[in-house]
């Protein structure tokens, strides 16, 4: 490099860093909450409408006393907002949300608890006058694009009756998505949450369907969740469901996560007795008559909870019936529509969930690719990790130190249910104890071809219609 090269390279800098210099002294500086009252000077309310007016684009929080609310804390912009506490929690004794990001806002929170009011159960249900309350929700707008980003850090949700954190990608306000795929359309934008040392425990007991973390993704964009050192845990529904509908992938990195003990809004012992006996028939073509299967129940603590299916015969009579309670599990993940599923789980536990452990479900166009390491189901009521890939395309799993035992379903089930393959190689895993302990560790369905390396599938295994190669 000549020497005059070098100086019009250091002008250059120079001139730079003035430039930058003189863009940060054009945002305001930060905005200081010292007072810890729902509203008025120096509250967090006067805080975040002071952002939302352009005044400042961060908060901290200086009170060191908790903040009390009776109403939402809405913040309305669409500029990215950062809010940095110290440990402080926002509580209240109302069922509200109590942070609502209407506008679609990248959101950035720190050191920061959030408690709802708690003692919510089905018979004490917070959806009966007016809305159950969220922890932290995030509305996208209809006309995004780009990547919704909330990142979390120090963050913990708890107490409230419906979701912990919700992220929205979906133009139905309320119930957009339950089960696969679910209801509605959406912005094009993605959606990307981060979440470092969060913890979301004691939600979803005040409704059907409240989990720890919900994202509802529809229309172009996929759902990019992150999590580290955090957990999902005693969540009436799912500990986290991510539920992407038309095109876009989800991708998912967790480490160290706790997904335990969720799923059990619908309490059995309420519920039980009230089921048809038998709760599942099958009949001749012919036999049975739509009008004689038993009706939907009512008049329970909550009859959402309930499933009631009914197959027919081409011909209109039944050909079987089934009823059922509603139970969740400890981390669901719905894909529909164009786009795939990977996954890469790290040393994270998933122990007695309702429902299965870990259920990811991929449908339509793409691929499911699974990545699982040190990590360990136990007590799960269904399956401990069941990955199923429904229509085309295949499922490609890692399966690497997993402990998988004690599950009243299978062990591990992989899935490819059309036209697709499973391939997988699982090393230095084991299952034991599953289910009946009969040709329950193992379970896979379609071809493929199945690498087993020094691990100990105990209780069997099953697969029909893969090669399965031990070396
Ligand atoms: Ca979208
Ligand atoms: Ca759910
Ligand atoms: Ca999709
Ligand atoms: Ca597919």
């Amino acid at each position: 490099m000549s020497m005059l090269q070098g100086s019009h390279t250091l002008k250059t800098l120079a001139l730079s860093i003035g430039a930058a210099l003189l863009t940060t002294t054009a945002y305001a500086a930060p905005i200081q909450v010292t007072s810890s009252k729902d509203s008025g000077e120096g509250s967090l309310r006067a805080a975040l409408e002071a952002v939302a007016a352009g005044s400042a684009d961060s908060i901290i929080i200086t009170t060191e006393d908790d903040i009390e609310i009776t109403s939402t804390l809405t913040y309305n912009s669409h500029t990215p907002i950062s809010i940095y506490g110290n440990g402080q929690t926002i509580e209240t004794d109302k069922n509200i949300d109590l942070l609502a990001i209407t506008a679609g806002a990248n959101l950035n929170i720190s050191h920061l608890k959030f408690e709802g009011p708690g003692g919510f159960s089905i018979t004490n249900r917070g959806d009966q006058q007016g809305e159950a309350g969220k922890g932290i929700f995030v509305n996208l707008r209809n006309d995004q694009t780009g990547t919704a980003t909330v990142t979390l850090n120090d963050v913990e949700v708890s107490g409230v009756a419906y979701h912990g954190i919700h992220l929205s990608d979906c133009d139905i306000a309320k119930d957009c998505g339950a089960g696969a795929g679910g209801q509605g359309g959406g912005s094009a934008a993605s959606i990307a949450v981060n979440a470092y040392n969060v913890k979301v425990h004691n939600v979803g007991y005040g409704r059907v369907d409240g989990d720890g973390l919900r994202v509802d993704e529809r229309n172009e964009g996929d759902i990019l969740f992150t999590a580290h050192n955090s957990s999902f845990t005693k969540v009436g529904a799912d500990g986290v469901e991510l539920d992407e509908g038309q095109n876009g992938s989800v991708i998912v990195n967790a480490t160290n996560v706790d997904f335990s003990n969720n799923g059990d809004y619908c309490q059995k012992d309420l519920l039980e007795k009230l089921l048809p006996s038998p709760v599942e028939a099958e009949f001749k073509d012919g036999e049975m008559s739509e009008d004689k299967v038993p009706m939907a129940i009512t008049g329970s603590a909550d009859d959402k909870c309930f499933e009631r299916e009914v197959d027919l015969y081409a011909s209109g009579s039944v050909e079987a019936y089934e009823f059922g309670i509603d139970y969740d599990d400890g981390f669901d993940i719905d894909e529909a529509g164009n786009g795939g599923i990977k996954a890469v789980i790290y040393s994270s536990t998933i122990h007695n969930n309702l429902d299965e452990g870990l259920d990811f479900d991929e449908e339509g166009e793409g691929n499911v690719e699974i990545t699982l390491i040190d990590s360990k189901a136990s007590g799960n009521t269904d399956d401990g990790f069941k990955v199923t890939e429904e229509d085309n395309g295949n499922l490609s799993a890692l399966i690497s130190s997993v402990k998988s035992h004690k599950n009243s379903g299978k062990g591990i089930v992989l899935e490819a249910k059309n036209s697709g393959t499973v391939a997988a190689f699982i090393e230095n895993s084991e299952t034991e104890d599953n289910d009946s302990g009969k040709k329950s560790g193992l379970k896979i369905k379609g071809k493929g071809v199945i690498t087993l390396r020094n691990s100990e599938i105990e209780d069997g295994y099953k697969a029909k219609k893969a090669e399965i190669i031990k070396i």
